[in-house]
């Protein structure tokens, strides 16, 4: 990476605010050993004198005043060899809410200045220590609320990802670069086709492509967490359902139709991929004020669902509403629940053979694990296959994937005609395309682009 190295020296607390047994300040930049000398007493030599990797127990000192902060232990690594690859120190203090701050405080009256979000781990991306994938992964470790989104974060962290898009960087290079030397054929010998062999390997390539692409439904699952809404006509039993997938009697359940009037949205975790489960105002022609309102909600909540749990009551024939509801979702993700086959059963799965469907009594017997099995199925539609579970792409990665595909088509369309003017097009393409996944991992990434990534880390990351 060529970038100029920062002149200015950044300091954060790096623990979570509020009483705790210790807090950790980090301060990095080239100023960071001169500074621990102006605010740290320890027995000589002082800090900038020792060397990396050394803890010293000592004091932290206001230096306008003299007065101690703290006792406290500060620890020393050297450029390269540290997070961000410039010189650094970690402080750690006395926890609470007061100790820490006053401490940095005094760093900042020594020249440090607050760091932005993430910037520590900006810093380790500018300075080669990681790539952007790695820089990504560190948050996403952060954020990580199952174990599941732990453990491909730590995987990511350890390059599995950015290993495959640089692979894949390289192969489009060599590709571009092939198609560009059937340009030296003069005109009259310029091959009809472009050879077996550069289709193959860019047809490989768009494989490699692809495949990265599936894993992106369980990196969304696990990121942002998916979107479950529960809905039906009113006293189909989706409280019911609510309540006893969350485990805990969070809405009123009762026999009146009409009972929820707003969507109501719970935290679950199923096999370790977060869920928001929403339950919803039941869908009916009404007059009332409130529950338009609420039906308006629920109409909202159904166009975020990454999966719609939709009810029925097996006692009841199917009325319009509900015939028009399943004819209009023919194609979202769906999951048809017919509850309620404890009271005499009018409807059956035969009766729905275009969805997936459970034949469930939550009253008498609720199947609540095979709920949650269909649940997560259709959430993770791809499961993770042997060579892709090492990690889940995100967003970000999807957007520029998505764009290098697009840039591959246009190339192999043009490679079938043979034109010296076509494999050049060609040739433009495939760097087009090799240019969007060097964004993947942080090759020429335009800065506004770069602080919006860490702008979502935390302030001492
Ligand atoms: N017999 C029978 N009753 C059930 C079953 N599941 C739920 N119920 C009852 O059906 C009634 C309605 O349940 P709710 O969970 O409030 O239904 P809802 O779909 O949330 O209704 P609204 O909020 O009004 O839209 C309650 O009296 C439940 O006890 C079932 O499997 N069998
Ligand atoms: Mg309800």
């Amino acid at each position: 990476m060529t970038h100029k190295p920062a002149t200015d020296t950044i300091a954060a607390i790096a623990t979570p605010p509020g009483e705790g047994a210790i807090a950790i300040i980090r301060l990095s930049g080239p100023r960071a050993l001169a500074i621990a000398d102006q605010t740290f007493r320890c027995p000589a030599p002082p800090p900038s004198h020792r060397p990396a990797g050394t803890f010293i127990r000592g004091k932290v000192i206001a230096p306008d005043t003299g007065e101690t902060l703290d006792t406290a232990l500060l620890l020393i690594f050297k450029a390269p060899h540290s997070y961000t690859g410039e010189n650094s120190v970690e402080i750690q203090c006395h926890g609470g809410t007061q100790t820490a701050q006053r401490i940095l405080n005094a760093l900042f009256s020594t020249g440090a200045r607050q760091a932005e979000p993430g910037e520590f781990t900006k810093r380790a991306f500018l300075n080669d220590k990681m790539d952007l994938t790695q820089a990504e992964a560190v948050a996403d470790l952060i954020h990580a609320r199952s174990e599941r989104a732990a453990r491909l974060a730590t995987a990511q962290l350890k390059d599995t990802l950015g290993q495959n898009i640089r692979l894949i960087y390289d192969q489009l290079l060599a590709e571009a670069a092939d198609v560009e030397a059937m340009l030296d054929f003069a005109d009259d010998e310029l091959p009809q086709t472009v050879p077996t062999e550069i289709s193959r390997r860019i047809e490989a390539t768009k494989a490699q492509i692809q495949t990265l692409l599936a894993t992106w439904q369980e990196g969304h699952v696990l990121r942002e967490g998916a979107r479950v809404v529960i809905a039906g006509a009113p006293n189909v039993g989706k409280s019911t359902l609510m309540n006893q997938l969350t485990g805990r009697n969070r809405v009123i359940v009762s026999p009146q139709p009409g009972t929820t009037r707003d969507t109501i949205e719970e935290p679950l975790n199923l096999q370790g991929y977060p869920i928001h489960l929403t339950d919803t105002a039941g869908l009916r022609s009404t007059t009332s004020q409130i529950e338009q309102e609420g039906i308006r909600r629920t109409q909202q909540a159904l166009n975020e669902a990454d999966l719609i749990i939709y009810m029925l009551d097996a006692s009841q024939n199917l009325s319009t509403d509900e015939k028009n509801f399943l004819k209009e979702h023919k194609t979202s993700n769906i999951l048809v629940l017919i509850n309620k086959i404890d009271l005499e059963q009018v409807i059956f799965t035969k009766n729905l053979p275009d969805f997936d469907v459970l034949e469930i009594s939550l009253k008498k017997e609720p199947k609540i694990p095979q709920i949650c099995e269909k649940i997560v199925a259709k959430i993770v539609k791809t499961p993770p296959s042997s060579d892709s579970s090492e990690f889940a792409i995100s967003l970000r990665h999807k957007i520029h994937l998505d764009a290098a595909l697009k840039e591959i088509h246009l190339a192999q369309k043009l490679l079938q005609t043979a034109s010296e003017s076509d494999y050049l097009l060609a040739a433009t393409h495939l760097r087009a395309a090799m240019e969007k996944i060097g964004h993947i991992f942080g090759k020429n990434c335009p800065e506004d682009l770069l602080n919006q990534i860490f702008s979502r880390f935390c302030v001492g990351k």
